[in-house]
């Protein structure tokens, strides 16, 4: 029988189970953290998504020594952008678009240096990386196969950005059975105002889309999980 630890979370404890189990670590790309990239080309203060790099990395280390199955995903378009509906790339009106060549290569297109995963968060061997054309991981990818197959039932939902790819995730979970726990400090926005009520809309009503608590509170079970398992 699997080992379970609850969460203290909110609006009520997260059991934990490794087997059944992911984290999932959302476009934590070059194109939207780093200074110089898409992102701040949008005008967007990067600063508030790299805070989210030190506390994720600690929390990516201690779900891989748990054995919790650790899932990436990068949002971005294959190169001809015949995935990219029209509609998504001629929204707003930003000095570069998706496609566009930028300070990392063109942007948002898979294989170019910007679409790629910051290195402090680079995956390790073996896990998968779901590339996604939306903001859900859900949409249009093998994201439900895959926990299926492997039995994973819960979500631990990270990274970048807590309004739009982490809700449109956590959402689509939601309405596919998973329950899902956002780590509150290992998600960001360049809109603080944003991350704390998207934070407040997931955990509202009982948990209308899930659970919320902190990385210290995650890591602290991941540890009674791998101490127990030893
Ligand atoms: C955005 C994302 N914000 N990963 N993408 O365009 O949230």
């Amino acid at each position: 029988m699997s080992q379970s630890v609850d969460i203290p979370a909110e609006p009520t404890p997260f059991p934990l189970a490794a087997e059944t189990t992911a984290l999932v670590v959302i476009d934590m790309q070059r194109d939207f953290l780093l200074p110089g990239g898409f992102g701040e080309s949008l005008g967007n203060d990067v600063g508030q998504l790299l805070k989210v790099v030190p506390p994720l990395a600690a929390l990516i280390a201690a779900a891989r020594a748990a054995g919790v199955t650790v899932l990436h995903t990068r949002e971005g378009h294959r190169p001809d952008l015949s995935d990219c509906p029209p509609a998504k790339l001629s929204r707003g009106a930003p000095a570069k678009r998706i496609g566009d060549p930028g300070r990392y290569g063109r942007i948002l297109v898979r294989g170019e240096y910007g679409h790629d995963i910051v290195d402090e968060l680079a995956p390790a061997p073996g896990e998968v990386v779901i590339d996604k054309p939306g903001k859900g991981a859900f949409y249009a990818t093998e994201l439900q196969d895959i926990l299926a197959a492997a039995g994973i039932t819960r979500l631990l939902v990270t990274g970048v950005t807590t309004e739009v790819c982490v809700h449109t995730t956590t959402r689509e979970a939601n309405d596919r059975g998973y329950d899902c726990l956002v780590v509150s400090d290992c998600v960001g926005s360049y809109f603080p105002e944003f991350h704390r009520i998207g934070l407040e809309m997931i955990k509202a009503q009982g948990g209308i889309f899930g659970w919320v608590a902190d990385s210290a509170a995650v890591i602290t079970a991941l540890q009674a999980l791998t101490t127990t398992a030893a």
